[in-house]
């Protein structure tokens, strides 16, 4: 990172921890692609080429901040604690899975991170996190609530109220837009009029920042100057982390059929998990020799998991999707399990 601007808050172990991370998330894409195309899991999101603007984003968060994802944000609930085991349990929806194989893979959601499921359908979870600061706000708690999405969600009606009701409000809340210049296979100006997502703040009455989504210093400092405004009554900001999907939109797509990939390539110039490395090498933070190392471990670290997990695969019972809906179960669902036991399509509950 030529001339980078290091903030003041990140020491020498900050800075290797946020390289860890982000080379994990890299390897751990990396193989949970392999993974799916070996037909292990049916689908997965990598977040690859838009490390920093993840782990550059979560690192400026406090614990008991809320983070309402998009689909690339799995990484912001490891780095906050969620165990590798339950984030590949999730993806493989087998026996070890908390939400028990009912959410299709990266739809991870973990409660004691503060980091609410995924929901597909995009931008949806924008006005949850409206309502989550409302009520951070009305009980006057030292908190923040962060919403992610992606710039296709930016044309969404779901956004625009959000950022209205969240202006309007002076709500303690912090959008974070990943803008990787695609929602699958329309790019940018192919859907919306506007000339960047950080404009859109405008008719809000909020601020909207622009920041190299590709330098992790400068997301982390974007976003925490934004938490810390919203911490101390100072209301929402729309960030705007600009990146590059460097890979496809997720394992069900083929970038090569709509798009440039000598595109692509330039943008791999500009990788970030490379430029973070160059940086540290540079700075005496941590030699090439330590991060092959280190990288090993992780890849290593990864793969017994991985194993372990897939090892335990039990496929949830079937009668299982008559729990967890309501605390007593009423009476026409015990009738309908009853049938489904007597016909044989549920068995030894
Ligand atoms: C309301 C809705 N419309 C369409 C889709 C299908 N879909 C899934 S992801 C996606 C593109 C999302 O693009 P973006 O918001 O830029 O996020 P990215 O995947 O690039 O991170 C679309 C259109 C959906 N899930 N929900
Ligand atoms: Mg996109």
């Amino acid at each position: 990172m030529a001339g980078a601007v290091v903030p003041s808050e990140l020491d020498a172990a900050a800075i290797r921890e946020l390289l860890r991370l982000m080379l994990r998330q890299r390897l751990l894409d990396d193989l949970m692609l392999t993974v799916q195309r070996q037909g292990r899991v049916g689908f997965y999101g990598p977040a690859t080429g838009q490390e920093a603007a993840v782990f550059g984003s979560g690192w400026a968060l406090e614990p008991q901040d809320w983070i309402l994802p998009a689909l690339r944000e799995g990484g912001v609930a490891l780095m906050r604690g969620y165990p590798l085991e339950d984030y590949l349990a999730q993806c493989f929806g087998n026996s070890l899975d908390a939400s028990k194989g009912r959410q299709m893979p990266c739809h991870y959601g973990a409660a004691e991170q503060n980091y609410a499921t995924l929901s597909s359908p995009i931008a949806t979870q924008l006005p949850h996190a409206v309502g989550v600061a409302l009520g951070m706000k009305v009980q006057h708690k030292s908190a923040v609530c962060v919403g992610y999405m992606g710039d296709g969600a930016t044309s969404e009606n779901d956004f625009h109220t959000s950022l209205d009701m969240a202006g309007r409000l002076n709500l303690p809340l912090v959008f974070v837009c990943q803008n990787n210049q695609w929602a699958i296979s329309v790019p940018f100006e192919g859907q919306t009029a506007s000339s960047s997502v950080a404009i859109k703040a405008v008719a809000y009455r909020m601020p909207g920042v622009r920041v190299d989504g590709n330098d992790v210093f400068a997301v982390y400092r974007a976003v925490k100057d934004a938490v810390d405004r919203a911490r101390s009554g100072g209301g929402p900001t729309l960030i705007e982390a600009l990146t590059y999907r460097m890979g496809a939109h997720s394992t069900s797509d083929d970038p090569s059929r709509y798009r440039d990939e000598s595109v692509t390539e330039a943008w791999k110039a500009k990788d970030p998990i490379a430029r973070l490395k160059r940086y540290c090498s540079r700075e005496g933070l941590m030699d090439e020799a330590s991060i092959d190392g280190l990288e090993k471990t992780l890849f290593a670290e990864i793969r017994e998991t991985l194993n372990r997990v897939e090892a335990a695969d039990a496929l949830v019972p079937l009668a299982s999707m008559f729990e967890d809906v309501f605390a007593d179960r009423p009476w026409f669902l015990d009738e309908q399990l009853a049938d489904a036991e007597r016909f044989g399509v549920v068995t030894g509950h």
